[in-house]
C-alpha cells in the first residue's frame, strides 16, 4: 500500500479533456487511498462527490462593480492557500496552465515556506493557443519554470512547450488515459434512440469549438453519404445549436444525430462503429481514446499528438490535414467494410489498454509525484 498523500487537484469544471483527465485521475488516486480536493469554481463535469476521499473545494468568482468582468484567478489563488494548509496538502496538481499554474504560483507565495510544490499537467490550448498569446506567454514562463514538474499529455505537445518556452527541467511526457465502464443500456435500445436502424454510426464527441473543425468533418460527411449508407452521432456538450445551421446548410439532418449532457457516453460508444475528429490541432484526443477502449477504430486528420494514439492502417485512417477527399473516401472505407472495422477495432482496443490504461498512467503520475517529493524533502 502507497502511503497516501493529500493532494489539491485543480482543474476546469467545463466539458473538455483536461477537466474529464484530471477528475478521472482524482477517482483512481482516491481508490488508491489518497485524499483528493478539487479545486474548482463549479464541481467538474463527470466528477463523483460521492466517492469515498475525494473532496470538492469551490471556488468562488467575485463580482465587483469596478470590475468589468468577475475575477476568478485572484479568489482562486486565495483558495488554493487556504485548502493547502488546513489540509496539510503534500502537492499540488495543476491541469491547464492557466489560470491554474499562476493561481499556483501565488498561493505558494502566501504559503511561504510550508508551500507544497506544484505539478503542472500541459494539456494542449493552453499552451498552443493561450500560451502563445503575448498577453500570457512572459507569465506562463515564470509559473512553468517556477512549477517543480510539467507535464504534456503527448510528444507532440511537448516539442510545441519546448518550441515556446524555455524551462531548464525536463518536461515529462505522461499520455491520457481512459477506463469503458460497461454499457447500462443495449446497443439496440440506443441505437433505437436514435433511429440509426441497422446503418453504420460515426461518432464524434467534443466541446465543438473551432479548433474541431465541424465544417470539414460536415463537408467530408456530405461527400461520404453520397456514396454510402452512414449517420454521424455528435455528443456536443451543451453547444449543439451552434452547428444545427451548418447541419441544415449541408442537407445532412437525416443523417447527423446530435445528443447533448450526456454522462453515460460509454452507451453511445458501444452502440457506434468508428469515431471521427477533423480539428486542426489535438495534443491527444481524448475522445479517440474513449472510442478505442470500446473497440472503434478512428477516422481523424494527421495533425498534433494524434499519430502517437491512433496507428494509421492499424488502430485507425489518419489523412493529411484538410483533405475532404480523403476523408471522404475514408468514411466510405470503413462504412463498408465490416470485416476492416472489426480488425481495426480489435487492434486500437489493444493499443489503447497496453499503453493507454489507468493501471499504467496512474502509476507513471504517482511516480513523479515520489520523484517531486523525494527531491524537495532532500533539499
Ligand atoms: O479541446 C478539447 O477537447 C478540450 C481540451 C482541454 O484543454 O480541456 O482538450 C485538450 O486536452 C485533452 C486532455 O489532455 C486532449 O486529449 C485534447 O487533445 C486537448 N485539446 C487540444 O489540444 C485542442
Amino acid at each position: 500500500m502507497e502511503e497516501p498523500l493529500n493532494i489539491a487537484l485543480l482543474c476546469h469544471p467545463t466539458v473538455g479533456g483536461s477537466g474529464i483527465l484530471a477528475t478521472e485521475l482524482g477517482h483512481r488516486l482516491a481508490d488508491r487511498g489518497h485524499e483528493i480536493y478539487v479545486i474548482s469554481e463549479r464541481p467538474p463535469f463527470r466528477l463523483r462527490e460521492d466517492r469515498p476521499r475525494i473532496h470538492f473545494c469551490e471556488s468562488n468568482l467575485v463580482e465587483f462593480p469596478l470590475f468589468k468582468s468577475p475575477d476568478h484567478t485572484l479568489p482562486l489563488a486565495t483558495r488554493i492557500a487556504e485548502v493547502c494548509t488546513n489540509n496539510q496538502i503534500d502537492l499540488i496538481h495543476a491541469h491547464y496552465a492557466i489560470p491554474h499554474t499562476a493561481a499556483a504560483w501565488i498561493a505558494k507565495e502566501l504559503i511561504g515556506q510550508a508551500a507544497p510544490p506544484i505539478i503542472t499537467t500541459l494539456h494542449g490550448t493552453d499552451i498552443i493557443y493561450l500560451g502563445a498569446m503575448a498577453e500570457y506567454r512572459p507569465l506562463l514562463q515564470h509559473v512553468l519554470e517556477a512549477s517543480n514538474l510539467v507535464t504534456c499529455v503527448s510528444e507532440n505537445l511537448k516539442k510545441r512547450t519546448e518550441q515556446l518556452f524555455n524551462l531548464d527541467a525536463e518536461i515529462e511526457v505522461v499520455p491520457n488515459f481512459f477506463e469503458p465502464k460497461p454499457p447500462t443500456r443495449s446497443r439496440e435500445d440506443i441505437r433505437a434512440s436514435l433511429d440509426v436502424g441497422d446503418g453504420v454510426l460515426a461518432i464524434h464527441a467534443s466541446n465543438l469549438r473551432s479548433i474541431k473543425r465541424i465544417d470539414l468533418m460536415l463537408d467530408a460527411f456530405k461527400e461520404a453519404v453520397s456514396r454510402c449508407d452512414a449517420n454521424l452521432l455528435i455528443m456536443a456538450g451543451a453547444e449543439a445549436s451552434r452547428i444545427q445551421p451548418e447541419i441544415k446548410k449541408r442537407s445532412l439532418e437525416n443523417h447527423v444525430r446530435i445528443v447533448d449532457d450526456v454522462y453515460e457516453i460509454d452507451n453511445y460508444y458501444a452502440a457506434s462503429d468508428f469515431t471521427l475528429y477533423t480539428s486542426e490541432y489535438e495534443s491527444f484526443c481524448l475522445g479517440i481514446l474513449e472510442g478505442m477502449r470500446h473497440g472503434l477504430p478512428s477516422i481523424a486528420f494527421e495533425v498534433g499528438g494524434i499519430p502517437e494514439v491512433v496507428v494509421n492502417e492499424e488502430s485507425g485512417i489518419l489523412v493529411p490535414f484538410g483533405d475532404i477527399e480523403a476523408l471522404g473516401v475514408a468514411i466510405v472505407r470503413l462504412a463498408g467494410d465490416g470485416d476492416c472495422r472489426k480488425e481495426m477495432g480489435a487492434s486500437a482496443r489493444a493499443r489503447a489498454e497496453k499503453e493507454f490504461s489507468a493501471g499504467v498512467i496512474v502509476d507513471s503520475y504517482m511516480g513523479a509525484y515520489r520523484r517531486v517529493l523525494a527531491s524537495e524533502s532532500s533539499m
